[in-house]
This record gives structure tokens, C-alpha cells and sequence, in this order.
């Protein structure tokens, strides 16, 4: 079977297990793990932040920030991007846990226009929720894992400076784009004031993910991972498997973005499949198979019999997504068994 359901299915690798094994752990909820304390360094230096805080999940890391950010106030309004994970994946958390709206905009490959952001930016009136903060998604998982350009990062940290707004970056797969745009993934987290970086899927850790931002930020921080119940014990034999992710990892992940190219060009060329290539930047693949005559999930279904495991974003639309268990020579066998299942020759 190849699982291309997501990448968060990668299993720890060897050193991962090893480094488990053997990890030195305190209570971290006191801040006496020093496995934890030095991820949590590591992952501050490397996304260009004071601080960082473990934290087991990547929805837990974008809550814990969003209601860092907002203080825990009701009533504020959040904006972020239509299709973005904060707004359609996390069970709503904003809305349930920190009695935030959520104020969706249209973005344009994951990408909101500034002036459609300033649009939506609330003037003072009593009728009126005020905008709390802003979230974006790099690499944004239901735009196919496009890589936000920086241009537009730095035209949304302006307007955000312009209405004294903070801007949250949901970066689970920030260490993608930065792979394709070969730059640190700093270059990319300076524009927000907080980054929540995932380690538990192309990087391949079994669980957490690390928000960054200023010390202050992170010490208030730490009372909602507290309040969401996040806040772990001797969880150092995580945070070790962790600091191989970050190490260690983030070096291979341009394989990941290459093979989800090939994926998309192969796909592209199959009868009924829709997609321009030219937009796979990242290890995601989104095709529409709307005129194969079968919804995605038909076409999921059908293609398990062939092998091959996929997810969908949409009632047409199937996900690919590359990551370590999927190597460069398992592309063609992948591409005959779609193109098996959709035209059965
Ligand atoms: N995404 C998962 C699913 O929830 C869709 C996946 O398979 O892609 N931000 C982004 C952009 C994400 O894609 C995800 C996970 C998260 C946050 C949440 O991370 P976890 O699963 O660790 O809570």
C-alpha cells in the first residue's frame, strides 16, 4: 500500500527511538525537562523567536496562540483565509474555547489580498465585533500546500502593524516552504509575531508541535496550553524525537516537495484528471475528478483495490501528500495505478 493519505502518518525514525529511549526528563510543567527546554530552544532559534513552547498537536498550538493573542477576550474576530485549517479543521476551538469569531477571506492560492484583509478589518462601533488578530497559513494545506509568497507575508505584517493587530502563522508545514523557497524557516516566521510549527509530519516526530514567539508572549502562553490541557509531564522522551526532527529532518523535505511535482505531472496526464502542475510547489497534490465520473470518494474507495491511499479536500477534489515513506522510485507505480484505475487499462 502506498499511504498518501498525509504526511502525518510518517513513523519516528530510527534515531527518533533511540533518542526516546534514552532521554533525561524532569516535570514540564515546572520547565524542568531538559529535553523539552532544548527543543524549545532549538525551535526558537530556528524560527527566529525569543521563545518556544512544546505543545502535543498542532491544533493545540494554533489555539493555544490564538487565545494567547486575543488574551482570552469574547467577541473578537480573527481573520483568516477561507479554506485555512484554523477555520475548517479545528473542530471550531476558536469559537468553543475562546468565543472568537472566525472572519474567513478569500484567499488566492491561500493567499489573502491585503486590501481584501483591510476590507474586512473592523472600524469602532458598538454593533461591531473588533478584530483580534490575523492568521495565516504557510504552506496552506487546502490551497495544495502553496507556499505563500513572502512579498504577501510582508504586506500583511505591514497592514497588521498599520491597526496594531498581531498576525499568527499556522506553519505545520513551514519547514516545506522553506525547503521550497530555500530559504530559513525564520525568513518566513518573521512576519508573524507568533509561528506554530508542526513536527509530527514531514519531520516525522510521533507527536507535538512548537509555537514560537516573544518570551512574554510565551510565558502568558503557557496558562492556555495549562487551560487546554497540554501542559505534559516527564514529556522530554517526546520532545527528544522532537529535536531529530528538527535537526535532522528538515533537510530531506525538498525530496518530499520533488516527488509530489513528478506526482502532479504524471496525474495531469491521466484521462479525467484536473490540475496544473505548475502550482505544486510543496508535497501536497489536490486534482479534481469530477470528469473521471466519479466523486472523490468513489474515487478513494476505488483506488484502495489499486493500492494506493488517498484523503479529500472536497466533493471532487483528492489529496496526495508526499513525506519519507514515499521514495522517489515509488512515483511511477503510483501514476500506473491511478492511470490502471481511472481508464482500466
Ligand atoms: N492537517 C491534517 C488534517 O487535519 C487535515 C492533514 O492531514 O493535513 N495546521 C495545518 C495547516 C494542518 O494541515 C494541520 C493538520 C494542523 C494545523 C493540525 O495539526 P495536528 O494534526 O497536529 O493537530
Amino acid at each position: 500500500m502506498f499511504d498518501l493519505r498525509s504526511d502525518t502518518i510518517t513513523q519516528p525514525t530510527e534515531a527518533m527511538r533511540k533518542a526516546m529511549a534514552n532521554a533525561e526528563v524532569g516535570d514540564d510543567v515546572f520547565s524542568e525537562d531538559p529535553t523539552v527546554n532544548r527543543l524549545q530552544e532549538l525551535a526558537a532559534e530556528m524560527a527566529g523567536k525569543e521563545a518556544a513552547l512544546f505543545v502535543p498537536s498542532g491544533t493545540m498550538g494554533n489555539l493555544t496562540a490564538i487565545l494567547t493573542h486575543t488574551h482570552g477576550a469574547r467577541c473578537g474576530e480573527v481573520i483568516c483565509e477561507e479554506s485555512s485549517h484554523v477555520r475548517l479543521n479545528e473542530a471550531g476551538g476558536m469559537a468553543a474555547l475562546g468565543g472568537l469569531m472566525c472572519c474567513p477571506v478569500r484567499g488566492n492560492r491561500g493567499a489573502m489580498d491585503p486590501a481584501d484583509i483591510r476590507a474586512h478589518i473592523r472600524t469602532p462601533d458598538l454593533h461591531h465585533p473588533s478584530t483580534a488578530l490575523i492568521c495565516v497559513e504557510n504552506t496552506h494545506n487546502y490551497a495544495g500546500g502553496a507556499v505563500l509568497p513572502l512579498e504577501n507575508m510582508a504586506a500583511v505584517r505591514a497592514l497588521a502593524d498599520e491597526f496594531g493587530l498581531p498576525v499568527h502563522l499556522d506553519g505545520a508545514r513551514a519547514f516545506n516552504a522553506a525547503a521550497a523557497l530555500n530559504v530559513k524557516v525564520s525568513e518566513i516566521a518573521q512576519y508573524a509575531d507568533s509561528a506554530n510549527l508542526c513536527l509530527s509530519k514531514g519531520l516525522c516526530a510521533p507527536v507535538g508541535s512548537v509555537l514560537a514567539g516573544s518570551k512574554a508572549f510565551i510565558e502568558r502562553a503557557k496558562k492556555y496550553r495549562k487551560l487546554l490541557g497540554g501542559g505534559m509531564r516527564q514529556c522530554g522522551v517526546l520532545a527528544a524525537a522532537g529535536i531529530i526532527a528538527l535537526t535532522e529532518m528538515t533537510k530531506r523535505l525538498y525530496e518530499d516537495n520533488e516527488n509530489a511535482h513528478a506526482l502532479a505531472v504524471g496525474l495531469a496526464g491521466i484521462r479525467g484528471i484536473s490540475l496544473d502542475p505548475r502550482f505544486v510547489q510543496t508535497n501536497i497534490v489536490i486534482f479534481d475528478v469530477q470528469k473521471t465520473g466519479m466523486t472523490a470518494a468513489q474515487f478513494i474507495e476505488k483506488l484502495k483495490g489499486y493500492g494506493v491511499l488517498a484523503s479529500s479536500t472536497g466533493p471532487y477534489a483528492v489529496r496526495f501528500v508526499t513525506h519519507r515513506h514515499i521514495a522517489t522510485g515509488d512515483i511511477p507505480q503510483i501514476l500506473h495505478a491511478v492511470h490502471k484505475m481511472v481508464t482500466g487499462a
